[in-house]
Order: structure tokens, then sequence, then C-alpha cells
């Protein structure tokens, strides 16, 4: 059943393509242009000013543009931000509101005809707001009518299990502590998260070879590393901050080796946007890049590995690490003969590469002891994808690469809190450990069945066995794959819920029943019956660190994320021994409930008041591996990719351009890879435009095959890029119509939006 004829997918229009020459070097001067351009048409000049001298300083609130870590000690005179960091201030602070009158003027099915550009640009929403039964225009409700239609709503489902719980990884420790709490006091463990389509193959790949799902670097381990790998990641857009901790990697003398089918500007040349000196020459980041073709990394990391074979057989010793493999890991053997049964032949198709360049990665990698490999979405978003994690593992135990200084795991995350909302506990698998802790401490019996990831809630609504969608932020229909799909399966739902701060599309693609609960953000004083509250968030590193808005909430009728869930709990929960509207009055309070139910948290009050925060115990970190099941680093055998391309078909991998935060889109420019002013485009090698006879800017239709079932994107511009024969790229969300929601990584469920198979025709 859908309603009306709303629009999941942005319009096939183009915007007005300008293509550019792509620059030599990232950052610099440009983009400090760039985020003053934003901050001034978004917030204006003053304000913005004063915002951008508070991000990342202790005092200050928590960028929400990334997860990478601030530094422990110094940080920056001007500010720890970054071109993007601003941008995401800047989408924050937007002096543009969506208010009452603006529902009141604007249908939803009229604004579900705009590109997510558009919709974005509408601005915050300054008022609870409900979409009654069969309207199309959203309505103001009361806050205590919306918590109680919440309440009413989940009480009348036959089973807890009905309701959905998503979250996006934006969301403050307390907020996302009260709310897994709430949802396990309902009766259920249907908590998805943003994690789902993102890190959690790493986070499976890691626990199950080194006992913990987060990696084991901290900045400072940048300036001693040998070698810093960095793979499947773009950081000159993604993280850009990151960056500079790459120069301090160089400045120690240390190397850098860049896996990736593109040669990402930001990877290849920076210029510090912090140090005006280097505006004009920059430095020189990669010192080998390997241009991987799609999901070819498991088959070029078993031929490096073969390479480091054969040279620790001519001397035993001079490449591995024997001691750290004989005492600290299990399954070498195993993982040693499975090794030596490939052959460097057939695996080198698989990765586009000359043989020649990988020898020379492979002397570089068995010269250096002290290695540390970063990677994210390249890695993450494969079939195969747990396979690449477990093979970085295998390589850096190889070399004794973990648990030292200068060297280990960096899975660099997305979202500014997306670590921290996992180690609350919002996840659908939670350990028995963690439930019994909560039983203990709030007195409630726990649900113990596992609940629905992302891709099972999708398939759980789709076929009515749940009828409920909560989103604690995020924008569900444009992040999740196969849009036409989730489009029907949020459209079955009787009700459907948004705690935002902005407008987006997974407002428009509703449940019978909608509502809009606008919240504040992270740059906004919140203030609580006690006073000024703060909040706290772990980055990407494991320190937690306090995170304290500076601006007046843009609306009196804005909640706190915590008060929002307090206020559903409330209405919702009739037997509950928790106070819950007393635990938002004051957030020491849910502090103090986080360090009795969550190991780590000791003194959260008081070591969350000190400078910069405190780290999170790290077991790899420490050259521990006891809570593996050997009790000891585990080698793995991993598989290589399994997708076979036919002569006329394409792997499409789905990225983000220069403008965009996910699913809200800053701009339409790309400019580090000299795309502007459009965002309906396909890169692809020369030489497979010539023989489809495809010419540059041309209009093709793409097809998805999966299974023998077809999905269908239409109207792209084809660009000449400089990417491996038979891969193309494109953006998300405009291709996620296109990503099978069946087609997904073995293990951890995580949409493999990087390996899309499609054929390309001429419009
Ligand atoms: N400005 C900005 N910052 C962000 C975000 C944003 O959208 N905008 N998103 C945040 C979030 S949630 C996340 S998860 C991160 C995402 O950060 P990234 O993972 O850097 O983001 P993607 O654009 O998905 O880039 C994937 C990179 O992997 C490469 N790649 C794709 N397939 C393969 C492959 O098979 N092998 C290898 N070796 N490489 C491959 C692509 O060429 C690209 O460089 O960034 C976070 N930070
Ligand atoms: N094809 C394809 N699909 C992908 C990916 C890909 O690479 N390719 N990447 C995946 C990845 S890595 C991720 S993490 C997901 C992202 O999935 P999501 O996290 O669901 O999406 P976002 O676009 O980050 O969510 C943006 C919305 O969050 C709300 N918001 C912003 N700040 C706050 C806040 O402080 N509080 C609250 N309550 N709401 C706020 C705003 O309303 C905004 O519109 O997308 C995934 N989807
Ligand atoms: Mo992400």
């Amino acid at each position: 059943m859908k309603n009306k004829d709303l629009k999941a997918q942005p319009p096939e229009e183009f915007t007005g393509i300008k293509l550019t020459e792509i620059p030599k070097t990232a950052a610099g001067f440009k983009a400090i242009q760039s985020s003053l351009k934003h901050i001034v048409d978004e917030v204006g000049l003053i304000k913005g000013i004063g915002l951008l001298s508070k991000i990342n300083q202790k005092e200050g609130f928590d960028c929400p543009g990334c997860a990478w870590p601030d530094p422990d000690e110094k940080r920056a005179f001007l500010a720890e931000y970054c071109e993007n960091g601003a941008k995401a201030i800047a989408e924050e602070a937007t002096k543009n509101r969506v208010s009452p009158m603006f529902f009141a003027t604007h249908s939803v099915s009229e604004l579900s005809e705009l590109s997510d550009y558009e919709i974005g640009k509408k601005g915050r929403i300054t008022h609870p707001m409900i979409l009654k039964e069969g309207s199309d225009h959203y309505e103001e409700i009361s806050w205590e009518d919306a918590f109680k239609l919440i309440g009413s709503e989940l009480n009348t489902l036959k089973s807890p299990d009905e309701a959905i719980f998503y979250t996006s990884g934006r969301t403050s420790n307390e907020a996302a502590f009260l709310y897994q709490l709430f949802v396990r006091q309902f009766g259920t463990n249907n908590l998805p998260d943003c994690s789902n389509m993102c890190h959690e193959s790493s986070g499976v790949g890691l626990s199950e070879t080194l006992g913990i799902g987060k990696g084991s670097v901290t900045l400072d381990d940048f300036n001693h590393a040998d070698l810093v790998i960095v793979m499947g990641q773009n950081p000159g857009t993604n993280h850009p901050r990151m960056l500079s901790a790459l120069k301090d990697t160089k400045k120690h003398g240390g190397k850098i080796m860049t896996i990736n089918p593109l040669p990402e500007v930001g990877l290849m040349n920076f210029k510090d946007p912090q140090n005006p000196l280097k505006w004009f020459s920059g430095d020189k980041l990669t010192d080998i890049f390997l241009q991987v073709k799609i999901n070819g990394d498991v088959a070029l990391l078993k031929i490096i590995m073969l390479l480091l074979l054969e040279k620790e057989n001519k001397n035993k010793g001079s490449v591995f690490d024997l001691d750290f493999i004989n005492n600290k890991t299990a399954n070498y053997k195993a993982f040693i003969s499975d090794l030596e049964k490939e052959s460097i032949k057939n695996l080198l198709p698989q990765t586009g590469i000359e043989l020649s360049q990988i020898e020379d990665a492979a002397q570089m990698i068995a010269e250096n002891k002290k290695i540390i490999i970063c990677w994210a979405m390249g890695l993450t978003q494969h079939k195969n994808a747990v396979d690449n994690i477990r093979e970085i593992v295998n390589l850096l135990l190889l070399k004794g690469s973990i648990g030292k200084k200068g060297a280990g795991t960096c899975p660099v995350r997305g979202h500014s809190n997306v670590q921290g909302d996992r180690t609350m506990g919002i996840w659908e698998k939670p350990k028995d450990s963690f439930l019994d802790s909560l039983e203990k401490e709030f007195g409630f019996k726990a649900p113990r069945e596992h609940g629905y990831d992302v891709v099972d809630a999708i398939e759980a609504m789709h076929k009515k066995k749940a009828s409920v969608f909560i989103g604690m932020g995020g924008n569900f229909i444009s992040a999740t794959p196969d849009t036409e799909y989730t489009s029907t399966a949020l459209q079955n739902c009787d009700l459907t819920v948004h705690i935002s701060t902005k407008l987006n599309r997974s407002h428009l693609i509703h449940g019978k029943t909608a509502l809009i609960l606008p919240c504040l953000g992270r740059s906004e004083k919140d203030v609580q019956a006690a006073g000024e509250q703060f909040v706290s968030v772990e980055n990407s590193m494991g320190v937690v660190h306090q995170s304290h808005g500076h601006l007046e909430p843009l609306s009196s009728e804005l909640l706190s994320e915590t008060a929002i869930v307090c206020g559903i709990a409330n209405a919702t929960l009739k037997d509950s021994k928790v106070k819950w509207l007393d635990l938002t009055t004051n957030y020491d309070l849910i502090r103090n409930k986080i360090e009795n139910t969550i190991p780590g948290f000791d003194d959260y009050n008081k070591r969350v008041r000190i400078n910069g925060g405190f780290y999170l115990p790290n077991n790899a970190r420490e050259n521990n591996f006891s809570p593996t099941k050997t009790g000891k680093a585990n080698f793995s055998i991993n598989k290589t990719s399994e997708i076979k391309l036919e002569i006329n078909e394409f792997m499409m991998m789905t990225i983000r351009s220069h403008d965009q935060y996910n699913t809200t889109i800053y701009g339409l420019d790309d400019r580090y890879r000299g795309i502007k002013n459009e965002r309906r485009v396909i890169m692809m090698n020369k030489n497979d435009m010539n023989d489809l006879n495809l010419s540059k800017l041309d209009i093709v239709n793409l097809t998805s095959h999966f299974n023998d079932e077809k999905r269908y994107a239409k109207k792209f511009l084809v660009i000449p890029y400089d990417i491996p024969r038979q891969c193309t790229a494109t953006y998300f969300p405009e291709t996620n119509v296109l990503v099978p929601i069946q087609s997904k990584a073995d293990i951890s469920n995580t949409p493999a939006s990087k390996t899309v198979i499609i054929t390309i025709d001429k419009a």
C-alpha cells in the first residue's frame, strides 16, 4: 500500500555540469575560502566566526563532521576544524527555518519532488509536527500529545518486536544509553543503527581476530609509525584532519602507501590550511599508490603476503616478527599453508596492478616494523568485507604491528559518535553480560533474542512484520539500499517517527501517521532543571570527552534528544522502575547509571570534566588478546572476491562527493574530482567508454543485475576518469536504488554498496 505519489528518489534532472581541472593538492587556502562561504551564506559572518572558534576546543563542542580525534594536548590556535566541519556546522546553525507555516504552505508530496540538496536547504525544524492519516500536510502538535501518541501506538502492538528503533551516529552517549534502556524495557532488541551500513564489517572482523571491535591506535601513534597504509578511504574529503596526522608521520620520517581505485587528491598531496606558509607549496603524502580494482583488496594483500613469505623463507626472522607470532597469535600454520596454495599469477588479474609495483610495496612493508593500516568504506561495503578486514589483521600480525607504539589497526569511523553509541548498547546483538548488568541496575527482565539490523528491519517492514519505525537522527530512506523497496517498507508502517534537526526525505516517505520531533543540535545550549548541561561522545580512537553547545537554541520549542527519549519512555512504560523525567534534569545522573553498567566508565563524571576526557580500555592496544576465543590474536583464512563480471558488465562503487555529508548535500560540487554543479554523473575509464562508443558527457541509463533481478536508475552523465578498467563510480544516495537489498556482506550484513554490478546504456 503506497501513500499518494511520493518520490523516494531525487528527480532525474541535470543541474548544469561544469568540468574543471582536478587540483593537484587538497585543502590550503581554497578550503578556508570554501568554509567561509558556507558559514557566511548559512549562518552569517559574526556568529559564524564565533562558532568556528569553539569547534573541538576543550571547552567547546565536538565537531559533528566526523569521528577523527582531537590532539590530546595541544590544540591548534585558530581551531581544530576543517572545511567539512565548517560546512557541517553551517548546516546546523543555518538561518533557514522549517516552521509550522512552512508545512501549511508546502505539501508532503510536493516536497518529495525536490532533490535532497533542495530539501536540506529548507533548514531546521522548529516545532513538533504530525502528519495525520490521509493528510498531505504536517501540522503542529504539542510534545505531550506526540509522546502520548507514540506510547499508545507502541502499547497496541501484538509484540514489542513489531517496533523498530533506528539510531544514526550523532546521538550523544547520554541520549543513546537512555534510548537503548527504554527500548529494552519496552521489550525488544530491534536497535539497528547506521553502523550496520558502515563499519559493521570492521567490528565483526576485528572482534573475532583481536578481541575488540574498535581500532587499536591513538593519534600519537601517527608520530611514531614507519609506514601508514590507507585503504579504501578518502580522507581529503571525509576526514580532512587525518591529513595532518599523515603529514606528521612523514615529518617523522615515516612513509605513506595508498590503496584505492581512485587517485584521491587529498591523499596524494596536501596543503595544511592551518599553516599559511605551506599554502603555496604543500606536502606530498603518498609514497606508493596502488590503484586497485574495486574489491581487489584481498587478492592484493595475498600477493603482498606471498612476496613477504618468499623473503622471510630466504632469511628467517628478517621480515616476520617471529616472537610475536609464537607468543601472541593462533592459527599461524593453517594460515601459511593456505597462503601457499595461492598463486600470484592467478591473483594478479583481480588487482589490475603491475606486479613490479606490488613488489615495491612488499619491499616497503618488509623493511618497516611499525605499521598502521587505516581504512573506511572502500573495504567494509562488499560481500567479502569481513574478509578484507581479517586479511588486514593477518598482515599486521605477520609484522607484529599491533599493541606497540606506532603500529596497529585504524578503522576510521564516520559519524562523530557512532562508536560511542555502540559502547552505550545501541546494538541489535547485545552481549548477555551487558544485558545482565542492565537487569541488575534497573530491575527488569531484558529481552535476550537478538533484534533486526538495518537490512532485516527493512525486510520486516516490507513483510509487515513490523509497523512502527522510530529514527533517532539519520535519514533512513536515503541512507539505505534499494530505495524503492525501502520506500514501500516505510509506507507499510502505521507510525513513523523522526527525531531530527533538519528536514530530510525520511520525513516525506512516511507511515500512515508520521511525527517529526525536532531536537537541539550539538552547537546549541542545553538547559535542563539543574542548569546548563553538556553531553559526552567517544571518538574513533576511544577517547570519551565532553561536548558543550554555546549557541542559543534556534527555537524555544526544541528539546534535547535526552528529554525526548525520557518523554517517550515516560508515556510508554507503565511499570518501569526508572524515574525517566528525573534523569533528564541533570545529565550527571545519567552518567552515574552508565558508570554502574558499562566497563571503563569509572569516575565518569569526574574524568569527563578533565581537559580532553579519557581513554576507554582497549585490549589490543595493550597487546592483550585474551577476549578472543583462543585467547590469542587469530590468523584467519579469507576469500578473494567471487564476483565475475561479464564482458559488458561494470562494477560500480557508490561514494561521497566533496560537498555532502552522507545524505545531507551541502552543495553540488566535487571540487577535488573536478566536477562542478552536478551529482548525476558516472566516472568511467576512457577505454571502457570507447568500447561502449560513449563520449564525455553522454547521457546514460544504468541497470543493476543481481540474481536475475534488475533495478534501474536513469540519466547520468559520463565522465572520463582515472579509474581501473570495468570499474565505475557514482554518488550515494542517487544510485542507492541500484543496490539490491539482498546484496550484502557475509556475517556483518552490511549492504554491498561498493560492489554493484551494472550495465550502461546510452539514453
Ligand atoms: N565531508 C564528509 N565527511 C564524512 C562523511 C561525508 O559524507 N562527508 N561521511 C562520514 C561517514 S558516516 C563515513 S562512514 C566516512 C566515509 O569515509 P570514506 O570511506 O572515505 O567515504 P566514501 O566516499 O564512501 O569513500 C570510499 C573510498 O574508498 C574507495 N574504494 C571504493 N571501493 C574500494 C575497494 O574495493 N577497495 C579500495 N581499496 N578502495 C575502494 C573509494 O575510491 C573512496 O576513495 O566519512 C565520514 N565523514
Ligand atoms: N549507497 C551507499 N549508501 C550508504 C553509504 C555509502 O557509502 N553508499 N554509506 C552508509 C554509511 S557509512 C552511513 S553511516 C549511513 C548514514 O546514514 P544516516 O546516519 O541515517 O544518514 P545521515 O545522512 O548522516 O543523517 C542525516 C540526518 O540526521 C539528522 N541529524 C543531524 N544532526 C542530528 C543530531 O544532532 N541529532 C538528531 N537527532 N538528528 C540529527 C538530520 O535531520 C539529517 O537530515 O549511510 C549509509 N548508506
Ligand atoms: Mo558511516
